[in-house]
């Protein structure tokens, strides 16, 4: 027999651990018929949201961005998104990134369609323009060897430019690969597992993680991570950039 009382899920200071046993769904002002989970966001510390989304095939996700831009990631199922008049339909490995103060609906999906999104304020640069729509497909984005390791694939979905102040980035470990090194950095992190599993070490805590669970990483939460298993752990993750790092 499970023990309800148990659960994998751990809420810290400097780091949160969400697997779905612990979801409580959201209502959102113009979603409508779908589940909306909010993963992270800003009451428990951090300066990212993060949301999983599942649709009914009559789902819409209607709205206008303001201070805050969203990146929409298909994990599986299909939809359709349009921007400003601007339509596409969107399958896995589909994602778009919409700027600030634009207009947005998704919807036409597969019954099931899940989607993830990374939300946050945009800090625009002086003398750069704020960024455009964009409408990509992860399935076609290279992977390049992570610091010389041919075990870990890194597909930056982003533009690597100024005008941007998050990066969205897939992370392949074949099993058995590492980090490198204990990650100790300014940038935080929200992610979510897409495949297989491992075991993550968040501020010397040990973490058996594995696909759908998701992490958030405060500025300077201490970290590493190993594939186990028989298939290559991948996670999606958001990570601030780009931007003058102290206001001292
Ligand atoms: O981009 C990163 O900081 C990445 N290497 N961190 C992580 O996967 N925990
Ligand atoms: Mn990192």
């Amino acid at each position: 027999m499970e023990i309800s009382a148990l659960t994998r899920s751990v809420v810290k200071s400097s780091h949160a651990v969400i697997s779905p046993d612990g979801y409580v769904n959201s209502s959102v002002p113009g979603w409508t018929n779908c589940t909306v989970n909010v993963i992270i966001n800003e009451q428990m510390g951090a300066h990212l949201c993060q949301m999983l989304i599942t649709l009914q095939e009559d789902g819409r996700l209607t709205g206008r961005t303001q201070a805050s831009q969203i990146f929409f990631y298909v994990i599986s199922g299909e939809c359709t998104a349009s921007v400003d008049g601007e339509e596409k339909v969107l399958s896995t490995g589909h994602f778009l990134y919409v700027p600030v103060n634009r207009s947005y609906q998704l919807g036409y999906a597969t019954a099931g369609t899940q989607l993830l999104t990374f939300h946050k304020v945009y800090e625009q640069l002086e003398d750069y323009e704020v960024p455009p729509v964009i409408f990509g497909d992860a399935t076609m984005v290279a992977g390049a060897a992570f610091l010389g390791d041919p075990a870990l694939r890194l597909q930056v979905l982003l533009p690597e430019h100024l005008s941007f102040d998050m990066a969205v980035n897939i992370f392949t470990y074949d099993p058995g690969g590492h980090l490198p090194f204990v990650e100790t950095h300014i940038m935080e992190h929200g992610l979510l597992y897409l495949q297989g599993q491992g075991v993550y070490m968040l501020d010397h805590e040990w973490y058996p993680v594995r696909k759908g669970d998701a992490i958030w990483m405060a500025p300077y939460c201490q970290q590493w991570f190993t594939a186990m298993g028989k298939e290559p752990a991948v996670y999606i993750y958001y990570k601030n950039v780009n931007r003058f790092p102290t206001v001292v």
